[in-house]
């Protein structure tokens, strides 16, 4: 069968001829899609009277109307001169046409073995949806390469086959010939083919037509562009299949074959030179489209902007190349050598978006860089699957959402827009949206866009991308300073500058030093994160506090939102816990838990604050970790845990999984419960639990919070979530300050056998005891730096050397510097024992 041949039949789009033969009566058999062009004039007039309201150019009628101005229903005086012709030629855009790519023998390409109710969405019908809707819509005429008139149709354009030449512009010659050879493959044997023997195809149907439908489909591509370059048409639809822009250099892919817009970018550079040397790939297709990435990676000339769904590397295309390249379609590919910069990736992190946050991230994003870019071609991989109805996006953009980014873009490049069909799997959806696109690009303004908001999650996105792609663009802001700021700047992250400050004072004070922690990845956020006071093995009351960072108050000043040093304040209420009970001869481990670990890297600028049940459970780790080594086999005589928000989680996260050494050992368990869930203790196999847990419990719960709205507001909480008490609205620290005095009160309760027990020290030599070591001849050390160990370079427990040369304390015993004084508690010896991982 030779194909070139297109005879009428070919040519002809068989069903639709039926259906929409009698142009002008304007029968829309697509049966849902109608448009809303024609609103009731007189309900219009009615409704808004302003001068010039004849918008449509009905007569209007009704008595509602000013007509003051005159412009709406000016008619020329009998007497008046009928106006000479235009001195000056036709608006040359307005005027033009838009072309239209659309040829039947691109349904040729279907799939073999199609089990009749599983349809594979890279459907035949897919285009002809799409140009069905056009010529219901009086986009199209049907028949021919254009209408009765031109000045109302799109001009059809040919598809024609695209060369083995133009194909190597982007694609290897084994690329291209192992797509040719699949015309001669038996049907049978389509199914198991590789292409790279060993690896089974990603997400493509191969059928014998499959190397003439890709090859239409790529001609169609480069036809349109041309056509827009050479001036024929002032912009174009081209209405293709097999899609394109997940095909890479050797590879076929998600239903993708010939990288279609890059071959045809790089045909127009070629062909047109300096006129056509910039240009635009525009991807709103819902997946990353990995093939125009690559194909366009270090070229300067070819800026690629897409817009996808990512979940964080977990959506189609989410693996790697086929050669194992790591995962691509994040904000941080940004190009290569030349193209450095070229490159924009704008990943959701998750489904659902709609108009609105596409809107936002064009105005955030991609129009800013556009413009800067200044293209000479704007190309549109335009996939429809971030419609809504569409099954394989999940998200939401309607046909306005489309119509405005296309409008958006043709502001650039004066107005050369090529717009190629890539994915979009919902029938109707496509439909619509991309007739919506076809009237925006001839001169139809956007439909008005319903969906205003953008989501929290889409700022989120776009700001990441906003703070990546400023280091190239100058018309973002604000400026990412990341890369000075781990380089001559010495930036360094506030937490971690004032926990060690904190490790600083509470040395000197109290000679608290860093626990070692081993942690998989030590990271920079957990130094000093767990510091004791030198007695914390003895027999006394032990208090370890877990609890937020210290808080930050700014007044940034007004005009610039600098945050200048002086006019910040830490407020640190925590040490006015440690300051009591250091003063009552408590020994104490304070654990301060990071909102967010810094990664080893810690290359973005900006972080969020880890979750809430991340922090949760890593404070869990913690705390277990700290129970099993630092504080079961103390000789403590008492043991308090007070933990806030994050910590009251760990606490009961910790006893729950450990009821017995919990009940052994637990003196109370005091939490301070803002921001996050109330937990409870309760137990399967132990109804004393919950009982045990009451009475050593206190647990100050914020009273806007809902624990208190969800339950019955009449009855007192139940056992199992500890003696609750209700706090004033307020912020944590507030929390911590209200209840201080309880707290104090319930501490020297609690160990009050004990206080009478010992032997008594009168104040003067207690003080003298507890005086903190003279800077003199006590150097504060910078505390608790600790090499990464690996498990199997683990030093022996007892003292060893931090990178700096300080000793640090170690597990179970060891001093953690040399006896200052006299008067410095000798440590006994203990057993040892590996830290727990
Ligand atoms: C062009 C396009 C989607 C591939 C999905 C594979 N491809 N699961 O939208
Ligand atoms: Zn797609």
């Amino acid at each position: 069968m030779d194909l070139d041949v297109s005879t009428d039949i070919l040519m002809q789009d068989g069903d639709i001829v039926a259906s929409t033969e009698t142009q002008g009566q304007q029968s829309v058999s697509n049966t849902e899609i109608s448009f809303k062009t024609e609103p009731n004039v007189n309900e219009y007039a009615k409704a808004k009277p302003e001068p010039s309201g004849n918008l449509l150019g009905s007569p209007l009628k009704g008595g509602g109307l000013k007509r003051d101005n005159g412009i709406a229903d000016w008619q020329p005086k009998s007497n008046q001169v009928i106006p000479r012709p235009p001195k000056f030629p036709p608006l040359p855009y307005a005027s033009s046409q838009t072309g239209l790519v659309y040829d039947v023998r691109m349904r040729f390409h279907v799939e073999t073995v199609s089990i009749e109710d599983d349809i594979h969405p890279e459907d035949p019908r897919r285009i002809h949806a799409i140009f069905e809707s056009f010529v219901g819509a009086g986009l199209a005429w049907e028949k021919g390469n254009s209408g009765p008139s031109n000045d109302y149709y799109m001009g059809r354009i040919d598809a024609r086959k695209v060369t083995k030449e133009e194909v190597c512009l982007v694609h290897t010659e084994e690329h291209w010939n192992w797509i040719q050879a699949l015309s001669a493959v038996p049907m049978e044997d389509l199914e198991e083919l590789e292409q790279h023997p060993g690896t089974k195809m990603d997400s493509v149907y191969l059928s014998n037509m499959t190397p003439y439908c890709a090859a239409l489909s790529a001609g169609g591509a480069i036809e349109a562009c041309r056509a827009i370059m050479l001036g024929k048409v002032k912009n174009v639809f081209a209405v293709i299949r097999p899609p394109g822009h997940h095909a890479e250099r050797e590879d076929a892919k998600g239903f993708c074959f010939f990288d279609n817009v890059s071959i045809a970018t790089k045909v127009c550079q070629r062909e047109f030179g300096e006129r056509c040397r910039k240009i635009l790939i525009l991807d709103w297709d819902v997946h990353h489209g990995n093939g125009i990435q690559q194909a366009n990676y270090d070229d300067p000339n070819v800026l690629y902007i897409s817009l996808h769904l990512h979940e964080r590397g977990r959506f189609y295309p989410e693996h790697s190349y086929r050669d194992k390249r790591g995962p691509y379609g994040d904000h941080l590919h940004c190009g290569d050598g030349a193209g450095l910069g070229k490159n924009v990736n704008i990943p959701w992190s998750k489904k659902g978006m709609g108009d609105a946050d596409y809107v936002y991230a064009f105005q955030q994003v991609v129009m800013p860089i556009a413009i800067e870019f200044d293209p000479d071609l704007v190309i549109i991989a335009a996939g429809f699957d971030a419609a809504k109805g569409d099954m394989l996006g999940g998200c939401m953009v309607t046909p306005a959402g489309y119509a405005h980014m296309t409008h958006m873009l043709m502001s650039l490049a004066q107005g050369r827009v090529a717009v190629c069909l890539e994915g979009g799997y919902n029938l109707d959806s496509i439909a619509r949206s991309a007739t919506a696109v076809a009237r925006t690009l001839m001169g139809e303004p956007p439909e008005r866009l319903q969906e205003l908001h953008p989501s929290i999650t889409a700022v989120d996105d776009v700001k990441l991308v906003v703070r990546q792609q400023s280091r190239f663009w100058s018309s973002l802001y604000p400026r990412d300073i990341s890369a000075r700021l781990a380089g001559s700047l010495h930036g360094e992250r506030m937490h971690d500058v004032v926990r060690r400050w904190q490790a600083t004072t509470l040395w000197d004070e109290y000679e608290m030093s860093s626990l070692f922690v081993y942690k998989e990845q030590l990271s920079k956020a957990f130094e000093n994160q767990v510091l004791a006071t030198p007695n914390y093995t003895e027999a006394r009351p032990l208090l370890v506090i877990l609890h937020d960072p210290p808080e930050m108050i700014a007044s940034p000043d007004p005009r610039t939102g600098k945050v200048e040093l002086h006019n910040t304040w830490l407020t640190d209420i925590v040490k006015t816990y440690i300051d009591w009970a250091v003063k009552h001869d408590f020994a104490v481990i304070d654990v301060n838990l990071p909102k967010h670990v810094s990664d080893a890297e810690d290359s973005q600028i900006h972080q969020p604050e880890d979750s809430m049940e991340y922090r949760t459970r890593e404070a869990t780790q913690l705390l277990t970790y700290l129970w099993g080594n630092y504080i079961e086999l103390n000789d403590s005589t008492h043991v308090f845990l007070m933990g806030s928000n994050t910590g009251h989680g760990a606490i009961i996260n910790f006893i729950k999984s450990n009821e017995e050494r919990a009940q052994e050992q637990l003196t109370t368990a005091i939490s301070f419960v803002k921001d996050v869930p109330l937990q409870s203790c309760r137990s399967a196999t132990n109804d004393q639990f919950a009982q045990w847990y009451y009475a050593s419990s206190l647990v100050f719960v914020e009273e806007d919070h809902n624990f208190f709205w969800l339950g019955d507001l009449t009855r007192k909480p139940k056992k199992r979530f500890g003696k609750v008490q209700k706090s004033p609205t307020g912020t944590i620290s507030e929390m911590l300050i209200e209840h201080k005095e309880a707290v104090f009160n319930l501490l020297t309760a609690e160990t009050a056998d004990w206080r009478a027990a010992r032997p008594h020290i009168d104040d003067e030599e207690m003080a003298t005891a507890r005086m903190p070591p003279i800077s003199n001849f006590a150097p504060s050390p910078r505390p608790g730096n600790f090499p990464a160990l690996n498990p199997t370079s683990m030093p022996p427990v007892g003292t060893f050397l931090s990178p700096n040369g300080t000793t640090a304390r170690s597990p179970r015993g060891g001093s953690p510097l040399p006896p200052v004084g006299n008067f410095a508690p000798s440590p006994k010896p203990r057993s040892s024992r590996s830290p727990a991982r």
